[in-house]
């Protein structure tokens, strides 16, 4: 059972993730709080890099040179996860489970950057410019380097 942990950080938002593989299943959870309510876009960036803050990360992961789009789409990041979405309170209980990306190998995000973003990713579709490229998510709130996990 490989694992890997990332703990969430931004100025108002805060987090930590757990990643679990199961066969081809990598098994996403945790909670991320100081939100604003509802969605945010959140995926694995390419860098693990936090030189100049979150904007070090990079873009989407994207080994295979697609374009963007949701966790359940064809075409997409390697790194698309889709939306986190938070309560009232600003709270998001993350349990995503993603069968693309894994722990290790060519689509490996262990050492690469979770981003949670301010706005909701329209998952390629919502006409913008940034749609195919982002999902128009907007800004950085919060990120964190993908580690080894116990
Ligand atoms: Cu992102
Ligand atoms: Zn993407």
């Amino acid at each position: 059972m490989a694992s890997a942990v990332c703990v969430l950080l931004g100025e108002k938002v805060k987090g930590v993730l757990h990643f679990e593989q199961q066969g081809d299943i990598l098994n996403i959870t945790g909670e991320v709080t100081g939100l604003t309510p509802g969605d945010h876009g959140f995926h694995i960036h390419e860098f693990g890099d936090y030189t100049n803050g979150c904007m070090s990360a990079g873009p989407h992961f994207n080994p295979t040179a697609a374009e963007h789009g949701g966790p359940f789409d064809e075409i997409r990041h390697v790194g698309d996860c889709g939306n986190l979405v938070a309560d009232e309170s600003g709270v998001a209980k993350v349990n995503i489970k993603d069968c693309l990306m894994t722990l290790s190998g060519p689509f490996g995000i262990i050492g690469r950057t979770a981003v949670v973003h301010a706005d909701s990713d329209d998952l390629g579709k919502g006409g913008h410019e940034q749609s195919k490229l982002t999902g128009n998510a907007g800004a950085r709130v919060a990120c964190g380097i993908v580690g080894i996990g116990k």
